[in-house]
């Protein structure tokens, strides 16, 4: 019997629209280590996937996010794996406190012409440019088991979330 087991997940771009920089973090350890990615994790039993999204940008960044937005869904699948990520996007503009560096990430503000793109999840070449201009999507990806290659994938734009 082939089965997945799906886990959850949420990834957050935190957004200065005014000067069109997106937040990153660089990975320094666990998966996707050396990356830069956006920030998020794992979603605990009893919180919903907002407060995981908020709980996440606190843990991984020092800041408390004043706005979020949902604006994505994808799913990893992984070769010779029956594990699928479920992963919830989302945008926020607005937050409080001082962006500091933590134990598991180094967040760096990016122009949106300057995205490291050679460093981050294949995929975000992808969906990025949807994200950047607040258009709303969802997609699967299926990456060989060495993590690098998409073998296939599906993206489309949706109205709704
Ligand atoms: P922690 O392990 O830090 O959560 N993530 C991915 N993001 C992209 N763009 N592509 C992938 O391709 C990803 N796999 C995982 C989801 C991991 C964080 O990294 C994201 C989570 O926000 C495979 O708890």
């Amino acid at each position: 019997m082939d089965f997945k087991i799906k886990r959850i997940y949420s990834l957050v771009f935190v957004k200065d629209t005014l000067n069109k920089k997106i937040l990153l973090g660089y990975k320094k350890r666990g998966f996707g280590k050396s990356k830069w990615i956006g920030l998020g994790g794992k979603l605990h039993p009893d919180e919903s996937i907002i407060e995981c999204a908020i709980r996440e940008v606190k843990e991984e960044a020092n800041i408390e996010l004043t706005s979020v937005d949902k604006i994505g869904y994808l799913e990893y699948i992984f070769e010779d794996e029956t594990n699928v990520m479920a992963v919830h996007v989302f945008s926020a503009d607005s937050y409080s406190g001082e962006i500091s560096e933590t134990e598991e990430i180094r967040p760096e503000w990016f122009e949106y012409g300057s995205v490291p793109f050679d460093k981050m999840w294949p995929d975000d070449r992808y969906w990025f440019h949807l994200m950047l201009s607040n258009k709303r999507f969802k997609g699967h990806f299926l990456y060989e088991a060495n993590l690098e290659n998409i073998k296939i994938y599906d993206l489309s734009e949706v109205d709704n979330i």
